[in-house]
C-alpha cells in the first residue's frame, strides 16, 4: 500500500495533544494548568512516527473474524458497516437508537497520533481521526447516577467467522469508569490516515483509549450503556488473573506469563531492538491523576 501523507509531518502535526490540551485549557480555566504542563511534555515527546498504512490494517487483532493476525484482514470484508446503528441506553438522558451519523451530527473528527501497546507486548503508532468519547455522552446526557460505560461489538454470525466458530464468547463486551470514558485522551475513532476505518480495525466506529492495553479499545460497536455497576468486559471474564478491568499499560506489572517491561514496535524492521515501555504508555503526565491512591499491583 502506497498511501502517503498528504502534507509533510511537522512536529506540530505528532503532537496534536498540544492543540487540543490547549483548547480543553482555555475552556476549563484552571483546571487545565495541569495540561499545559501535559501539552509540553507531548512536544518534548520522541515526534511519533506513525506505523505504514499497510502495518495498521494487515497486522490485527478482531477475533470475530478468526484469532491469527492476518485473519481480520482477510475476513472482515464481509462485514456490513453502512446502515449502522448504536444503541445508547442505561443512565442516560436520551436513551435510543442512534444511526452512527447522528450520533457523530455537529461533532467534527480530528486527528490523534496515538501510541498502541497491545497485551501481547507488541505496540504501533497509529494516525486515528475521530471525536472525543465525552462529547458524545456529554450530547447524549448522563445522569448523576453512572459510574461506568459499558461498550458491546456487533456479533453477526452470518458475516463473522470467528462467531460462527465460537472462538471466545461474544459479543464482545468491555467497559471504562466514567472519569476515564471522560477523558480527552478517549477518542472513539471512524477512520485512519484520514481514511474511512477499515473494517478489520474496527469499522464504522471503535474505541481508543491510548493509555491501556490494546484490548480495552472495543472495536465495531453497536451499544453504549450508562451503568452504576462496573460492566463485564471479555478478557477480565475469561481470565482475570491474567487481564484486569484496568489494564492500564504498566512495564513494572507483568503479564504472569510474559514482562511488560518492553515492546516490539511493529514494522521496525529486521534489527529492530525491543524498545521500553513507558508507564500508561506515554501519557502519564495526561492521566496519573486518574488513578491517584489505587494500588496499580492490584488494580491492575
Ligand atoms: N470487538 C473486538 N474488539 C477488539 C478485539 C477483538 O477481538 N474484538 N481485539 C482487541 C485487541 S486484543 C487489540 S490489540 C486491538 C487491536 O486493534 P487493531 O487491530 O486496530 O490494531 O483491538 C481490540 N478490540
Ligand atoms: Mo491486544
Amino acid at each position: 500500500m502506497a498511501y502517503r501523507w498528504k502534507n509533510t509531518l511537522t512536529r506540530a502535526d505528532v503532537t496534536p495533544e498540544a492543540m487540543w490540551l490547549n483548547r480543553r485549557q482555555i475552556i476549563a480555566g484552571a483546571a487545565g494548568l495541569g495540561a499545559i504542563a501535559a501539552a509540553g511534555a507531548a512536544q518534548a515527546d520522541e515526534g511519533l512516527e506513525p506505523n505504514s498504512y499497510e502495518d495498521i490494517t494487515s497486522y490485527n487483532n478482531f477475533y470475530e473474524f478468526g484469532t491469527g493476525k492476518s485473519d481480520p484482514a482477510e475476513n472482515a470484508g464481509a462485514m456490513v458497516t453502512d446502515p449502522w446503528s448504536i444503541r445508547v441506553d442505561g443512565l442516560v438522558d436520551n436513551p435510543g437508537d442512534y444511526s452512527l451519523a447522528q450520533l457523530l451530527d455537529g461533532l467534527t473528527a480530528e486527528e490523534r497520533i496515538y501510541r498502541f501497546r497491545c497485551v501481547e507486548a507488541w505496540s504501533m503508532v497509529v494516525p486515528w481521526n475521530g471525536v472525543e468519547l465525552a462529547d458524545i455522552l456529554t450530547k447524549v446526557g448522563i445522569k448523576p447516577e453512572a459510574k461506568y460505560v459499558a461498550f458491546e461489538s456487533l456479533a453477526d454470525p452470518e458475516t463473522m467467522i470467528g462467531v460462527r466458530r465460537q472462538v471466545i464468547p461474544f459479543p464482545y463486551v468491555e467497559g471504562l469508569r466514567l472519569d476515564e470514558a471522560m477523558h480527552p485522551l478517549t477518542i472513539m475513532a471512524t477512520g485512519l490516515y484520514d481514511r474511512p476505518m477499515p473494517n478489520q480495525n474496527g469499522a464504522p466506529i471503535r474505541l481508543v483509549v491510548p493509555w491501556k492495553y490494546g484490548f480495552k479499545s472495543i472495536k465495531s460497536i453497536i451499544r453504549i450503556t450508562l451503568t452504576e455497576e462496573q460492566p463485564p468486559a471479555t478478557w477480565n471474564m475469561l481470565q482475570s488473573r491474567e487481564y484486569g478491568f484496568y489494564s492500564n499499560v504498566n512495564p513494572e506489572v507483568s503479564h504472569p506469563r510474559w514482562s511488560q517491561a518492553t515492546e516490539r514496535r511493529i514494522g521496525g524492521g529486521l534489527f529492530n531492538a525491543r524498545q521500553d515501555t513507558l508507564m500508561f504508555n506515554g501519557y502519564e503526565q495526561e492521566v496519573a491523576s486518574l488513578y491517584e491512591g489505587m494500588d496499580l499491583r492490584r488494580n491492575f
